[in-house]
């Protein structure tokens, strides 16, 4: 199969509506507690497990180091999926600060352009300042995406390969954080995808849902 045939649209990415549909559960009251559930919201939020560099969207957050120089894990195949372009735009960025998101084009990507946000390493003395940091992760990215005009965003799981972040922990941060964003009824994005790609991470996500 050709990587572009292996490439997957917005409208093959499950809505958590349909998520819930096809696991035959209705939208029951948040287990969670925090948030109310709201069909708006489920509408809007996407869940898939698989490589985010195959995705057909506006916009995929990579999770990258603070030289934006590249590296292994999720970071390794986007720069490889991309191609050359992506590291010499990378290259003209200076860096990016941990917690903070700058934005490039996407290249070979099927995706238009690659937000990169720098995660924290997992602090296991202050978990709370890698909290901090992380959910600064999400809120630039989607902040940036905003005014870049992205519609469609996909964020791969920040910190919780190589950095170590719990992957629990960190899919609770991401969940937050963009829901109290979409909350706020500022944004004109339409639909925001969360991507695991390890069993842990489907696992973590999973329990999420109420
Ligand atoms: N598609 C979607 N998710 C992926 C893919 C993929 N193709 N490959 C890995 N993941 P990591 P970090 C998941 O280590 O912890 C790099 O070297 C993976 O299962 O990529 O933020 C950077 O340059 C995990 O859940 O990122 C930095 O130096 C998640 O992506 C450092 O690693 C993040 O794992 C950043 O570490």
């Amino acid at each position: 199969m050709s990587s572009a045939a292996a490439t997957q649209s917005l409208a093959d990415i499950p809505t958590l509506t349909q998520v819930y549909r096809s696991a035959g559960r209705r939208q029951a009251a948040s287990s969670t507690g925090d948030f109310p559930p709201s069909a708006a919201i489920n509408a809007r939020v996407g869940l898939v497990n698989g490589d985010i560099t195959k995705l057909c969207v506006d916009a995929l957050v990579n999770a990258a180091n603070t030289s934006l120089s590249g590296g292994g894990g999720v970071d390794g195949a986007m720069h490889r999926a991309a191609g050359p372009g992506l590291l010499a735009e990378c290259r003209l960025l200076r860096g990016c600060p941990t917690g903070e998101a700058r934005i490039t084009r996407g290249y070979r990507l099927p995706a238009k352009h690659v937000i990169h946000t720098a995660g924290p390493i997992y602090d296991h003395i202050d978990p709370q300042r890698s909290e901090r940091l992380l959910r600064s992760c999400y809120e630039k990215s989607l902040e940036l995406a905003d005014a870049c005009g992205v519609k469609s965003l996909a964020f791969s799981s920040i910190s919780t390969g190589v950095y170590g972040y719990p992957s629990m922990d960190a899919a609770k941060v991401a969940c937050e954080t963009v829901r109290k964003y979409l909350d706020r009824g500022s944004s004109a994005l339409e639909r925001v995808v969360f991507v695991t790609f390890e069993q842990k991470g489907v696992a973590a996500y999973a329990e999420m849902l109420p």
